[in-house]
Parts: C-alpha cells; sequence; structure tokens
C-alpha cells in the first residue's frame, strides 16, 4: 500500500482535472469520505451493540430497512448539506428528492448527489460486506431556484464523478471523476484513507460470473443461455462462480479479478431489481472507466434516459467481452 498519498491529498492533487470549479467537487468527495468514516465505524460495531435489526418502517420499494440504512442515510445527508456545495439529494432510503436552499436560502448550490446509503444491508446481521454508492451531477436547473425533478433524472453519461465505499474485511473507497478509478483503504487506526489501488483496470481475461443463479428459471432466455456458456468445459471455461449478493462487493470483486455480475429481469423483478440511478448508472462509470462495459442487454446504461428516481433496471457489468457475449446471447434468444 502507498502510505505516502492520502485521499485527501489525492483529490486536492486532482483537483486540476476538473473542468468546472474544482474546489467544490473536492469539498463534496471530502464530505463523502468524512461520512464514509462515520458508517465505518457504525458498521463495524453492528455485532457489537443492538443496532442491528429492522427499524420497523419499509422504503418506498415496500422493503424493510434495517437500523444501520437509516443511519447511513443520515449521515450522508447531514455531511453533505453542511458544505453548501449540493442543491439535491435523491436516496434509496427516501421516497421524494431533497431540495437543500442553502444557509443563506439563496438556492444556488450547483451539484446534486444521488446514493444508495447502504447497499446489501439485508446482509449486515451476517457479517457480509456492505457499500454505499453515489453519483454526483451538475443541475440543470437555474440557480436560485429549488432543484426539479429534471435534476435528478440526468442520463448517466452526465455524471461529473461516482464512488462507492465498501465496508468489508478492509474498508475501501473507490471513485472517478472521467479520469480513470482509483481505490483508496482506510487505516481505522488512524482513520485515514490512503491510495491502495492506483488506476484500477479490469484484468483481459474474466473468468468468474456472479449471479442469484436461484432465479435461473426465471431468467430471460439468452441469460439462462449464458449461464449455460459459463459452465461449459470450453476454451478458458468453466468460469467461476462467485455471488456475494452484495453489488459493491461483487463488482469490486470482479474488477479487480475479472468477471461479469448479471441481475436479469425475472417474473418477480419484470425491470431487473437494481437501480439505473444511484445502483447502476455510477457502477457503469466506475466500470467503464476501469476499461469494463455496463449494459441493460440491450444498451448502454449510461445512455438510458431516465423517467422515475426509484426506477430497475437489468443490468450487465463487468468485463467489457463478456457483457458483449451477454448482449449478443440475448439478441440471439430474447
Ligand atoms: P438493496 O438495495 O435492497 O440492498 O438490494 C440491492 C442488492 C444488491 O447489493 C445485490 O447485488 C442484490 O440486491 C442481491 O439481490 P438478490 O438477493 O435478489 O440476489
Ligand atoms: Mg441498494
Amino acid at each position: 500500500m502507498n502510505q505516502h498519498i492520502t485521499l485527501g491529498e489525492f483529490i486536492i492533487d486532482r483537483q486540476a482535472h476538473f473542468s468546472y470549479s474544482s474546489g467544490e467537487l473536492s469539498s463534496l468527495l471530502n464530505s463523502i469520505r468524512l461520512a464514509a468514516k462515520v458508517v465505518n465505524h457504525e458498521v463495524n460495531k453492528a455485532g457489537l451493540v443492538d443496532i442491528i435489526g429492522d427499524a420497523e418502517v419499509e422504503n418506498v420499494q415496500g422493503e424493510q430497512q434495517q437500523k444501520l440504512d437509516v443511519f447511513a442515510n443520515k449521515v450522508f445527508i447531514q455531511a453533505l448539506v453542511n458544505r453548501e456545495i449540493v442543491c439535491g439529494i435523491a436516496s434509496e432510503e427516501e421516497d421524494e428528492f431533497i431540495n437543500i436552499v442553502g444557509k443563506d436560502k439563496s438556492n444556488n448550490n450547483k451539484y446534486i448527489v444521488l446514493m444508495d446509503p447502504l447497499d446489501g444491508s439485508s446482509n449486515i446481521d451476517v457479517n457480509v460486506s456492505v457499500g454505499t454508492i453515489f453519483s454526483i451531477y451538475r443541475r440543470v436547473s437555474p440557480l436560485g431556484k429549488p432543484v426539479t425533478i429534471e435534476d435528478f433524472l440526468q442520463p448517466g453519461t452526465q455524471q461529473i464523478a461516482a464512488g462507492y465505499v465498501i465496508y468489508g474485511t478492509s474498508t475501501m473507497l473507490v471513485y472517478t471523476t472521467g479520469h480513470g478509478v482509483n481505490g483508496f483503504t482506510l487505516n481505522p487506526a488512524l482513520g485515514v484513507f490512503y491510495l491502495s489501488h492506483p488506476d484500477i483496470h479490469f484484468p483481459e481475461i474474466g473468468k468468474i460470473y456472479s449471479v442469484n443463479e436461484g432465479n435461473y428459471q426465471n431468467f430471460p432466455k439468452g441469460i439462462k443461455k449464458y449461464i449455460k456458456f459459463c459452465q461449459e468445459e470450453k476454451d478458458n471455461r468453466p468460469y467461476t462462480s462467485r455471488y456475494i449478493g452484495s453489488l459493491v462487493s461483487d463488482f469490486h470483486r470482479n474488477m479487480l479479478k475479472g468477471g461479469v455480475y448479471l441481475y436479469p429481469n425475472t417474473t418477480k423483478y419484470p425491470n431487473g431489481k437494481l437501480r439505473l440511478l444511484y445502483e447502476c448508472n455510477p457502477i457503469a462509470l466506475i466500470a467503464e472507466q476501469a476499461g469494463g462495459r455496463a449494459s441493460n442487454g440491450k444498451e448502454r446504461i449510461m445512455e438510458i434516459t431516465p423517467t422515475e428516481l426509484h426506477q430497475r433496471v437489468p443490468f450487465y457489468v463487468g468485463n467489457n467481452c463478456m457483457v458483449k457475449t451477454i448482449e449478443k446471447m440475448i439478441r440471439k434468444y430474447d
């Protein structure tokens, strides 16, 4: 690990890469860095204190929230609001987007953040990694006015930064501003993120496929064929099957080792399970920046024009050639 470059230093060092007001993006990333540390501290205590368990409320998708979801949601919102840079936030845990007026009530802040504050939270009480995913845009509505839904329904190609935090065996923050992907590992003793994975790229060849195969019977024909293809003994196959059920962790492993993640449409989830705006788009930007590909099977994830805040899409992300093979099979069989 490169002990000499901290995330804080790196953010400042890379400011020049950013064509808008660079200090603002740096400040925004720093607020995410801070919130990540606070959430990390709490996630690490989850097994020790009586914080795990359901908060007895359901989120907008009718799923049960865990207490830590609620906590992470609050921490990230508070950290973002404090810095006077963000004008609007959308979160998996909030039915509607939040308008932020700023301390002077001017509505003059420029950035929108969309996030899943604690993804994979059903894994918390069994000590499996969870993550935070975030996506940053410039607002499209005029300054001085409340944000509108159009600010949030921008295609992923308009993202100016995206990233995730994994609360795992070690805690990492991985992000991109469109100039490559860099990963930072938290030194828990010092509370400092250090650059540990500079300029991450998918390996040339991927050999892992990650999918909830329990849903096999309900997958589209092209995906069934692809899974059989992965299992075939031919060329460099069979591939290895690895599925944690925590998008951030499954994606992260596949990006470092080479592989593909699939969440197709199923009978239960006719449009797929994952959310376009705060799960798929940010992961897609990171994947592309690392030389990978992200698709709904037919088109590039980041070119989809969103119509709803909590919209779901089928999601295939990973090594370029693996995702291309999936697209080919979907074209051929579906
Ligand atoms: P969540 O946002 O409710 O936590 O759901 C998203 C998670 C992803 O992290 C994970 O890849 C997927 O749901 C797993 O779903 P399943 O249990 O259906 O395989
Ligand atoms: Mg989620």
